[in-house]
């Protein structure tokens, strides 16, 4: 394993890819106060192999008044897969909800695009005002839906999860998430922290939704091909999906 400072794979990497981080990073810059968070020194860039092929990941990772940590992660399988993973994880005395977004391409075609703002109450649905402003986006506008696995009972009725089948279907992918993104860093600007007992609440929901997210074996085989299994569990409960100490 090499580790590197700060290089960039984004410009190697699938448009849709490239241009979700670019546009995320703009959202985040426009709206949040950014401080950097740092990741255990070793894992910020990391370089393993699978089935020959060289896995480069690289990490950004932000933190605010409201979040906890912003994690931006864009990987690269040899010259197939690329692959794009995000988290806004909040601090547990802020009810937000979880943004979660995921993009893999082989081949340079989009398998999976998914995106969501994950309740993180105790019935699981997003507040009033989340709904206002996410129902008038055009998440049916796709011909291509996936089947949600059955983890996956941690995102909400807004969750987006397609293989998109155009240009037109990519951007429309690509603004959507952005939407997301905009309206969240808003909402969470706009919010106030919660009482010990609500905390208690969030903090749990959060574990329930790592857990959940753990659970993932797709992205686990990938990671457990090209580092091992310790490696592979360490980087999903440490990095990937940590829970708040
Ligand atoms: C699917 N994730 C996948 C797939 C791969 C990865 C290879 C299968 C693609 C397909 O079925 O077409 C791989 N994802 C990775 C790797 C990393 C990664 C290696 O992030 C990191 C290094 N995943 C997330 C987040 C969400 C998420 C934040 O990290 C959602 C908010 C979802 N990924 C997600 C889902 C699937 C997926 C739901 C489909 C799983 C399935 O069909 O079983």
């Amino acid at each position: 394993m090499l580790e590197k400072s700060q290089p960039s794979l984004r410009d190697q990497q699938h448009y849709l890819i490239r241009e979700l981080a670019d546009r995320m990073e703009a959202v985040w810059h426009r709206y949040l106060d950014l401080e950097p968070y740092h990741l255990p020194a070793e894992l910020g860039y990391v370089e393993g192999r699978l089935e020959g092929e060289k896995l480069v990941i690289e990490n950004r990772c932000y933190q605010t008044p409201q979040f906890r940590k912003i994690h931006l992660e864009l990987a690269k399988v040899g010259p197939m897969l690329d692959i794009l993973h995000c988290v806004m994880f909040p601090r547990p005395n802020y009810a937000l909800p979880m943004f979660g977004t995921d993009i893999v391409a082989g081949k340079g075609q989009i398998s999976a695009a998914i995106a969501d703002l994950s309740p993180l109450n105790a019935d699981r649905t997003l507040s009033e005002i989340y709904r206002t402003r996410l129902k008038p986006l055009p998440v049916n506008q796709f011909s291509c839906l996936r089947q949600i696995p059955d983890w996956g009972d941690i995102f909400s009725e807004f969750c987006l999860f397609v293989r998109p089948d155009s240009q037109e279907e990519e951007s429309r992918f690509l603004d959507i998430v952005e939407s997301y993104v905009e309206i969240h860093c808003k909402q969470a600007v706009a919010s106030k922290p919660v009482s010990a007992t609500e905390e208690e609440k969030v903090l749990a929901a959060q574990v329930y939704y790592c857990t959940q997210q753990q659970q993932n074996d797709k992205t686990r085989r990938v990671l457990e091909k090209a580092f091992g299994q310790d490696w592979a569990e360490h980087y999903m409960t440490e990095v990937l999906f940590d829970l708040p100490k």
